[in-house]
């Protein structure tokens, strides 16, 4: 039986790849990089990629996935929308034998659902982007706003714990409005507006944290409009990294970002050759980076190096 199934796998890795991409939507920079870099590696790789955008919406996704069970592709790349639902579509791609690998998003299903789950620890970039902003004000009030990100979705639960982790035992520092927006740019501009009308023309805002950068670059621009100076009247902290979140910074504009690599297709093709090759199987979690980056980390340079590279 092992020789069969050897030579099953040696065979499914000899002819080119057909692999479905679940893919949100394009909510953000951060998020159309990822779908660049998936692109490019599954060319590079030789791999067949039949991509799917939801625009954001989960029923779409289970009907790609369904689709690409159809298909009978090789695999399956899913960047779950929300963390819920998915234990009937997962199921159907598990009974076809097709190995599924979440992208930047956990899902609440059985871990024996899915082959594995590449990306950052969520909590932890919460409690860095917190614990960033308690170093910064030391024992100075800070009431403080938050932009959620898509509600329901694991990255806008966790960073959320993460940070609440961070300044909890600080009483000084206080989330006094929390909202989502839905990692937008246009909806952290909105709510942000909302924020500043709510806090006495942003008078009383000490500090806004954005699940995402691009919620933050939206939020910067409402700040502006109503006179006062972002990154230094109310200080801006989010998670991504993207370079227009760097570009803000070397303006003075944002304070902090926890970076979040974009590259996740990368260690997922990696896990996918080997499963592929002799059925090897990967850890259930494939960790990415996550590095704090301030105003004395050359802004301008990081922006430099990464606008380009399909944001
Ligand atoms: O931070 C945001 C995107 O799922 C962690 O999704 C990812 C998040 C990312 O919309 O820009």
């Amino acid at each position: 039986l092992t020789t069969v199934a050897a030579l099953a796998f040696s065979a499914a890795a000899a002819s080119a790849q057909t692999v479905g991409f679940s893919q949100i939507g394009s909510e953000s920079g951060w998020r159309a990089a990822e779908t660049t870099l998936t692109k490019q590696q599954a060319e590079e790789r030789g791999i067949d990629l039949k991509f799917s955008d939801a625009q954001q919406k989960q029923e779409n996704q289970i009907a790609a996935i369904r689709a690409f069970v159809a298909q009978g592709v090789d695999a399956i790349l899913l960047a779950p929308v929300v963390a819920t639902g998915w234990d009937s579509a997962l199921e159907e791609a598990k009974d076809a034998e097709i190995p599924v690998i979440l992208l930047d998003r956990q899902v609440d299903s059985s871990d024996d659902l899915y082959l594995t789950a590449v990306g950052s620890n969520l909590v932890h970039e919460g409690e860095v982007a917190g614990g960033w902003l308690v170093d910064t004000v030391g024992d100075k009030d800070c009431r403080v706003v938050e932009l959620q990100g898509t509600t329901g979705s694991s990255p806008a639960i966790d960073r959320a714990t993460g940070f609440r982790n961070a300044i909890d035992g600080h009483s000084n520092i206080e989330i006094v409005r929390s909202q989502t927006g839905d990692f937008t740019r246009s909806q952290g501009k909105e709510v942000m507006e909302s924020f500043l009308q709510a806090e006495n023309g942003g008078a009383d805002i000490c500090a806004l944290y954005a699940h995402n950068d691009d919620m933050a670059v939206g939020a910067i621009q409402a700040i502006k409009e109503a006179g006062l100076k972002p990154g230094s009247d109310i200080l801006v902290v989010a998670i991504d990294g993207v370079p227009d979140f760097f570009q803000a910074m070397a303006a003075g504009e944002t304070n902090a970002t926890v970076e979040l690599t974009p590259n996740m297709a990368g260690p997922a093709f990696d896990a996918l050759a080997a499963y592929w090759k002799d059925g090897t199987m990967p850890p259930k979690f494939i960790q990415t980076e996550s590095k704090l980056y301030t105003q004395a980390d050359d802004p301008k340079g990081e922006y430099e190096r990464r606008k380009g590279l399909g944001y």
